[in-house]
């Protein structure tokens, strides 16, 4: 290789190499938000609901909410929160769920998600849906929801 090509490889790799960058290729923007690893869990045999969970991250300084949430895969969406009701683990209804300027707000299992009830089918390891969530601020956003195996805790199962 020629000097000349050398030093091109090497500003290529430096380029892609920052940390910063990969992380803005995995998140949508929308506004001052920044929504990231949006993911679900494949249904459980033939049910036909789910759980989506994602990351939402206010780079502004402004109060946002998340007020809606809908998808394409049928059903409907609601936004969900697990509490403990004399020692059971329950779900209720939550929302809207207020992102404070500077604030990173994670849905995760056992806590924060978006349920979706009335699929049209189950949900299957390597599909890929839309989610389209309306926020009170940076407006309307829709995100590739990647659909995980039934007992993954991440996004980056198998990358641990
Ligand atoms: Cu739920």
């Amino acid at each position: 290789m020629k000097p000349f090509l050398i030093l091109f490889a090497v500003l290529l790799f430096s380029v892609f190499a920052l940390p910063g960058q990969t992380l803005r290729a995995d998140g949508v923007k929308v506004g001052g938000l920044m929504i990231m690893h949006p993911w679900a869990r494949a249904s459980a045999g033939e049910a036909k609901v789910g759980a989506v969970y994602l990351t939402v991250v206010n780079n502004s300084s402004k109060l946002d909410r998340l007020i809606m949430v809908g998808t394409d895969r049928g059903g409907k969406a609601a936004l969900h929160n697990h509490v403990m009701k004399s020692g059971v683990m329950m779900m209720e209804t939550a929302g809207p769920i207020e992102i404070k300027p500077g604030d990173r707000v994670k849905f995760k299992p056992g806590g924060l998600h978006v349920m979706l009830s009335g699929l049209k089918s189950p949900l299957r390891k390597g599909e890929l849906f839309k989610l389209r969530l309306s926020f009170e601020n940076a407006g309307k956003a829709s995100v590739d929801v990647k659909v995980m195996s039934v007992g993954a805790k991440s996004a980056h199962e198998g990358h641990n």
